[in-house]
């Protein structure tokens, strides 16, 4: 089919009488099979990404648009009176958490854009992350049952289906393909189980949680279900080609771990190799080691997977054997290398019944990276300190990167006509070009102010339909979305607010310029103090909101089941990008990328790939505070007492205090109380105040009104806005897939 005969059949669809989602399913059909057309011969080296998340949100509006008929199908749709904006009411395919879902998802789009063989492999999750239903100020979760408007945009593959084998039960993999349009037509392959009823459990949730929750079953099968329908069928289609040698298997194939959820797919492929092929251990050993690659997400403890050998040795018995029999050669391996005892402990796969899966991709890895400068630098530094001093040529940076035909072209037409203005189209095809400009700034900040301002005001209008709030016209936006965690400290967030709303009705606050602090997030449904820290900002919202003496200055809004979709508002929509983790804790952000690239400043720590914003963007144009890792970690060591902080500074005692002396309610529930205690007193494990909220507090404060009192001048603030702007390239999710694909794929 070529693009005429799209456009034809397209004219000739037939609108009247039919439901939105009959449309959308038709009309998606019919670009799907167009897109198919356009299929490119297969490469000879493919990069497979295994990823447990794939979170993509909606993809009418994106495909057609990479397809390059979005405004076609728009005009076409307008004569035959239907609005293309009714298909925002198909939601997303929310088959991710947070973070390392969307890179996997902005990834697969960017390798399709420049044209390289990367297609990923994962779980189709009959229900994606929950719908968040915020009641009484409470978090809700619902379930999501995203394919109820139908799946357009996949093809069942039946005849590739495989049995993936338990100790228990055999389960029947099938395979959905979704194309990925672009230069290149590559595919998402996502992975359904079939069978009896607790068969097809595996593929029937997302674990809703970003951290782990130790031991699970379930999310025990589910990664290896995937990993192994996955390598089964690489390892098959070699055979096929390349007869039973695999001595050059990894000439045509790589497979990039996506954290270490998919890291059981390098024993399976030892497994399968041994067993089925009879290819002696060390030499499978040897061919994994030059097939998987490990990208780390993360160094918060508690998310560090660990399986107990017990639960893997009853469900994966075979599995089991062959991770002993990495761990004996692992051991074998550190002693000729002359490592010490306690050397060893630190880099084993198995440890005190446990099998450390960090351990395990860092060993079989042939790379093994970061996504962010500071990042990969606490990796070598600390959590793979001893792995980094045997294996220093496996560790690489690979700072993150976005995709900026969702994050700048689809979500903000306005901003990119005016590039287009400004510097011609072809930065379009060439991101790199975006820096061009840099020598127009001023000559464009009426340009672009008008063009903010528009964005703002599209995402007040869609915040009042779906929040029922109002804000007003002028108001500066500074917005948090992300994840709910205590580490990225949207409770920091929430005490600046009390402070600012403090300093208004006291005067001691003056010439304020109107403000909204807009916040999205989903908490893990067992978190209780991410709960917590959702319903207080809520009550928060109720008080400041509802207070007609600072309502005109300030505003607070929490929107409700923030996703990609939502994501693509507040993006376009923001000033001010509030990036405020605990310094060495966020291995990167994405959100923090997408904001610059359509003009907020940062108001953020030295964390992540913040650091390296303000490095291309300029420090005079962003605005950092707090502790930064050194100090950090000499508070830790000399003993950090936030209960010191709490007698002596005001701010801090009368945010905290509102915890707990009845100025906002937990509805009986003790969670605000829980909240105070893990500042006071230390939760769980963890110390008081593990995350130093109360420490950078008043920096955090003072920052704030810095903005505030900067955005007063407009045009310089638009020249710090479009500063960002114009040195956002490097954040293109097309270069860092360049970057694998060169220094870790070696693929074209
Ligand atoms: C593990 C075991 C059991 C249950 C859940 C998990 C689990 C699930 C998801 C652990 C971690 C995750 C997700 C981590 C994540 O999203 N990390 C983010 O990755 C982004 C992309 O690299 C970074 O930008 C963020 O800084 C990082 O937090």
């Amino acid at each position: 089919m070529n693009e005429v005969e799209f456009t034809e059949q397209l004219k000739g669809l037939k609108t009247d009488g039919k439901t939105t989602t009959e449309l959308y399913n038709e009309i998606s059909a019919l670009a799907l099979n167009y897109g198919l057309s356009k299929a490119t011969a297969p490469a000879t080296k493919n990069a497979y990404y295994f990823s447990m998340e794939f979170l993509i949100g909606r993809s009418f509006f994106n495909n057609l648009m990479e397809l390059g008929v979005l405004e076609t199908v728009r005009g076409i749709l307008a004569e035959k009176g239907v609005d293309i904006n009714v298909f925002e009411e198909i939601e997303d395919a929310a088959l991710g958490n947070g973070g390392l879902g969307r890179l996997a998802a902005c990834f697969l789009d960017s390798a399709a854009g420049v044209g390289l063989p990367l297609h990923g492999y994962g779980i189709r999750y009959k229900y994606g992350l929950f719908k968040q239903a915020i009641e009484n100020g409470f978090q809700v979760e619902l379930p999501d049952d995203w394919q109820r408007f139908g799946d357009p945009w996949s093809i069942r593959r039946e005849s590739e289906k495989r049995l993936i084998k338990f100790a228990d039960m055999t389960v029947t993999a099938v395979p959905y393909d979704m194309p990925v349009f672009g230069k290149r037509v590559n595919f998402l392959r996502l992975w359904q189980a079939e069978g009896s009823e607790k068969a097809q459990k595996i593929s029937e949730y997302l674990y809703p949680a970003d951290d782990t929750e130790d031991g699970k079953m379930l999310r025990l099968r589910q990664e290896y279900f995937f990993s192994a329908a996955a390598v089964g069928e690489l390892v098959e289609k070699h055979a096929k080609k390349h007869g039973k040698n695999f001595d050059n298997f990894a000439d045509f194939n790589v497979i990039q771990l996506n954290d270490t959820h998919p890291v059981l797919a390098s024993a399976e492929f030892i497994r399968k190799l041994t067993a089925e092929y009879k290819v002696p251990f060390p030499d499978a050993l040897g061919i994994a080691k030059k097939t998987f690659a490990y990208t780390n997400h993360t160094v918060l403890p508690e998310a560090l997977e660990c399986w107990n050998a017990d639960l893997v040795k009853k469900i994966l018995p075979d599995i089991y054997s062959v991770l002993i029999k990495i761990h004996l050669r692992q051991r074998e391996e550190l002693t000729a290398l002359k490592c010490s005892a306690e050397e060893i402990s630190e880099m084993s796969i198995y440890a005190s019944d446990r099998f450390s899966m960090a351990n395990l991709a860092v060993y079989i890895g042939k790379s093994v990276n970061g996504v962010a400068k500071l990042h990969t630098e606490i990796l070598e530094n600390n959590l793979f300190k001893t792995a980094y001093k045997y294996y220093p040529e496996k560790f690489q940076n690979k700072t993150n990167g976005i995709t900026q035909r969702r994050w700048l072209m689809l979500c903000n037409k306005e901003l990119s006509e005016l590039i287009d203005e400004t510097i011609g189209e072809k930065w379009r095809n060439d991101i790199s070009l975006l820096s061009g400009i840099n020598s127009h700034i001023r000559d464009i900040t009426d340009g672009f102010i008008k063009v903010k301002s528009k964005k703002k005001s599209q995402l007040f209008d869609y915040i009042k339909k779906h929040e029922g709030v109002e804000i007003p016209d002028g108001f500066i936006v500074y917005s948090q979305v992300k994840r709910l965690h205590e580490y990225k400290r949207q409770l920091m967030t929430a005490f600046a607010i009390l402070g600012i709303y403090k300093g208004l009705k006291s005067g001691s606050i003056k010439d304020f310029q109107p403000s909204v602090f807009i916040f999205g997030a989903k908490s893990a449904p067992a978190y209780r103090r991410a709960k917590a820290i959702i319903k207080f900002i809520n009550e928060i919202a109720v008080k400041v909101n509802s207070d007609e003496a600072t309502n005109g200055l300030l505003k607070v809004v929490f929107v409700r089941n923030y996703n990609v979709s939502y994501a693509e508002k507040i993006v376009a929509g923001t000033d001010v990008s509030l990036q405020v983790s605990t310094a060495g804790l966020e291995a990167s952000g994405t959100g923090n990328m997408k904001f610059m690239m359509n003009g907020a400043v940062t108001c953020g720590t030295m964390d992540g790939a913040n650091i390296e914003i303000v490095e291309l963007a300029g420090l005079e144009n962003n605005y950092i505070f707090g502790e930064e890792v050194d100090g950090i970690e000499r508070l830790k060591k000399v003993g950090y007492d936030p209960c010191k902080l709490l007698k002596s500074n005001t701010l801090h005692s009368f945010a905290a205090s509102t915890l707990i002396d009845g100025t906002f309610s937990d509805g009986g529930s003790g969670d605000f109380k829980e909240l105070y205690d893990a500042l006071t007193v230390g939760a769980s494990w963890h110390k008081p105040d593990n995350y130093f909220v109360l420490h950078d507090l008043q920096s955090y404060v003072d920052a704030l009104l810095k903005i505030n009192a900067d955005y007063k001048n407009k045009k310089e603030f638009a020249v710090k806005q479009l500063k960002n702007i114009a040195n956002s390239a490097y954040f293109s999710s097309d270069r860092t897939i360049k970057e694998y694909a060169t220094d870790i794929w070696e693929i074209e």
